[in-house]
């Protein structure tokens, strides 16, 4: 058993912020899938709320994506993915905060759903939760342009921090379906982060272990439809 265990099911953004974190920190670990799991006591056991990721390091286990990867990035030191100075540690929080809050929910939790995963399972989407979802998506892409305008080549000025991290598995995601596909194609400085985040080794490392599952059914899913699907 490897001393790092990261478990989850294969597309998670969550999971693989995680996987992507540890992969550029050279950090040996085994990817449990748990995608058989989901929703199970053993599931249960290792998530009260029953979602993904949790890292188990020698034993520790710890679930939340931003309490993991503050984790890791303190124990596993180099390289460092946290800026010294405070204010740049506050914009990498704020960052972070964003993407829980303003990206993920519309990117990938409205639309990356309503177009990706139930269509896989054979389950129409809700054209009501995609129109709700592109204004708030539009404007996220607004602010990440804006903002990388004043910026460097990174979130937090030219460094590469955990909010780069956060921020790269929901915009691939944007990346695969039309309508984000449309609205990418007036953001030229986040396509320039995007190429330059998706050429790290890091990035085409955890790429090849997750695009053979785009587009394949993620079978727990199914139970989003009564569990998770807002209702506008
Ligand atoms: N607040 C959690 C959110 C994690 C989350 O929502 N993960 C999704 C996958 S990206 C999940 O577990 N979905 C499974 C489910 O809801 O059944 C974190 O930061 O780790």
């Amino acid at each position: 058993m490897a001393d790092v265990v990261v478990y989850g099911f294969p597309v998670s953004s969550y999971v693989n912020i995680i996987r992507l974190i540890l992969t550029h920190k050279n950090v040996a670990f085994h990817f449990h899938d748990l995608e058989p799991e989901m929703g199970s006591a053993g599931h249960r056991a290792l998530h009260p709320f029953e979602r993904v990721p949790i890292l188990d390091h020698g034993g520790f286990r710890v679930y939340e994506t931003t309490a993991i990867a503050l984790y890791v990035d303190e124990v596993f030191a180099d390289p460092s993915l946290q800026p010294a100075e405070p204010r740049l540690r506050a914009r990498m929080n704020q960052w972070i905060s964003s993407v829980n809050s303003y990206f993920y929910p519309y990117l990938t939790y409205h639309l990356g759903h309503e177009r990706l995963i139930y269509p896989a399972l054979g389950i129409p989407a809700d054209e009501k939760v995609v129109a709700h979802a592109l204004p708030r998506i539009a404007l996220a892409l607004d602010v990440l342009e804006r903002e990388l305008e004043h910026g460097g080549d990174h979130l937090v000025g030219d460094q590469l921090t955990l909010a780069d991290f956060f921020l790269l598995p929901t915009m691939t995601g944007l990346g695969l379906i039309p309508e984000g596909q449309a609205m990418l194609g007036s953001k030229p400085r986040i396509a320039n982060w995007r190429a330059r985040m998706e050429a790290l080794p890091s990035a085409m490392q955890v790429r090849a272990a997750v695009a053979p599952h785009f587009g394949k059914p993620v079978e727990h899913a199914r139970r989003w439809v009564d569990t998770h699907r807002p209702h506008y």
